[in-house]
């Protein structure tokens, strides 16, 4: 509000210049802890972004290739570890309840039949996008058995608030020895 050309009797060029210094201030400050938390989370809690992009064709998911019906749930591997492949479709889940082992590295691999989901895993870090055309992978271990809830956290139309599926994470023997007898395992009714 100051003029140049008449001097301002009351100061207050200065008071709004040590406002704006003020709010300048706080908007780094803002800035700052946002970066420090998103770094920190991002370590602590091991966060990382897909390590690769792999593409599937979404129209043909469930007619051949590696997502079909048949091959979908918990497959143990000759080394093993664990694959689990899940597809995600509006409103739900397949399998709805995921079997897998305690203490054993598990390779997720989930793919989206139509629009965009994602979901995470309660009380890990387990946490992904799930979108058409590519297959979400990553890697986890569950330290101990135990029941957790995987809902969908990405909106995916108006069923999306019922769409969640459970993981039950079972004693390593007991899975393994449920695995001789099955080719693909889940605790889908
Ligand atoms: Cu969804």
């Amino acid at each position: 509000m100051s003029n140049s050309t008449v001097p301002d009797p009351h100061g207050s060029e200065a008071v709004a210049a040590s406002i704006e210094r003020r709010w300048a201030l706080l908007a780094v400050i803002l800035m700052a802890s946002t970066i420090v938390v998103v770094v920190f989370t991002g370590l602590h809690w091991s966060m990382m972004p897909p390590s690769r992009v792999e593409t599937i064709r979404p129209e043909t998911l469930n007619v051949s290739g590696e997502f079909v019906e048949s091959n979908l749930g918990s497959e143990v591997k000759p080394d093993g570890s664990v694959t689990v492949r899940i597809v995600a479709q509006q409103y739900s889940f397949t399998p709805q309840c995921l079997l897998v082992p305690a203490g054993v590295p598990i390779t997720f691999r989930a793919t989206s039949a139509d629009v965009v989901h994602g979901f995470l895993i309660t009380r890990t870090n387990i946490n992904t996008m799930v979108e058409p055309g590519y297959i979400s992978t990553f890697r986890s271990t569950f330290a101990s058995p135990g029941d957790h809830l995987m809902p969908c956290h990405e909106y995916c139309g108006t069923g999306h608030q019922g769409m969640w599926a459970h993981v039950k994470v079972i004693d390593r023997s007991a899975f393994m020895q449920m695995a001789a007898n099955s080719r693909r395992l889940s605790c889908a009714k």
